[in-house]
């Protein structure tokens, strides 16, 4: 049987920033293999009008059996696993391409709310066991991190066997010492498909 891949996305930096933690740490993990798939690390851009569109494309390409988008969050400073993507844009600043949509939903006629499929209680409990300190969210935002979680929920709502969910991290700069982050990400993707009883829930249409 081939190999089956684990789709891990992170952002560009934004914000004039010359770094992104989440492209750091997706980078770091290309390659690996982690609870029997083999992790194949994208970088998005934090670009409204282009992000769905590239998620879509690297969808096609790999069809991967977990997708999992990570983004950097500089008010974040624990690997926070996301519950929820809301239909909704309200930009705070402008993305790579200047823009700065407002009021917008994330795709018009879906629903208000996608959640992540992503057994993320059985991955705080491994990544924790590995060292890094985590919390469960109930808000990605409502920036580019939300609409690439809500499109990405949303795209594949009729895939259940496909998890698929979003992790902020914190923003550590260009020299931080990623090993306790990667130590944690690499427990929690490696529990990608963990039972857990709440999951079916994320999966309804
Ligand atoms: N963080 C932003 C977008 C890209 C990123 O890494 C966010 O939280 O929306």
């Amino acid at each position: 049987m081939p190999t089956r891949s684990l789709l891990l996305t992170g952002f560009e930096p934004f914000g004039g920033e010359a770094v992104n933690t989440s492209q750091q740490l997706a980078l770091a993990l290309d390659g690996e293999r982690l609870g029997g798939l083999v992790v194949a690390a994208a970088i998005l851009p934090c670009r409204f009008a282009s992000s769905l569109h590239a998620l879509d494309a690297l969808i096609q390409q790999h069809r991967p059996a977990c997708v999992v988008a990570l983004g950097q969050a500089a008010s974040r400073h624990v690997l926070s696993f996301e519950r929820v993507a809301i239909n909704w844009i309200d930009a705070r600043i402008p993305d790579n391409d200047g823009a700065q949509p407002v009021d917008l939903p994330v795709l018009a006629g879906a629903p208000p709310a996608r959640f992540t499929t992503l057994p993320i209680k059985a991955q705080m409990a491994a990544a924790k066991a590995a060292g890094a300190p985590v919390e469960m969210s109930l808000s990605a935002g409502s920036f580019v991190c939300n609409q690439v979680f809500f499109g990405l929920q949303h795209r594949l709502r009729r895939q259940p066997a496909v998890r698929s969910g979003f992790i902020h991290v914190p923003a550590l700069g260009e020299r931080a010492d990623l090993r306790p982050w990667l130590a944690g990400l690499r427990a929690a993707l490696s529990a990608w498909d963990a039972d857990e009883a709440h999951a079916p829930a994320g999966r309804t249409d």
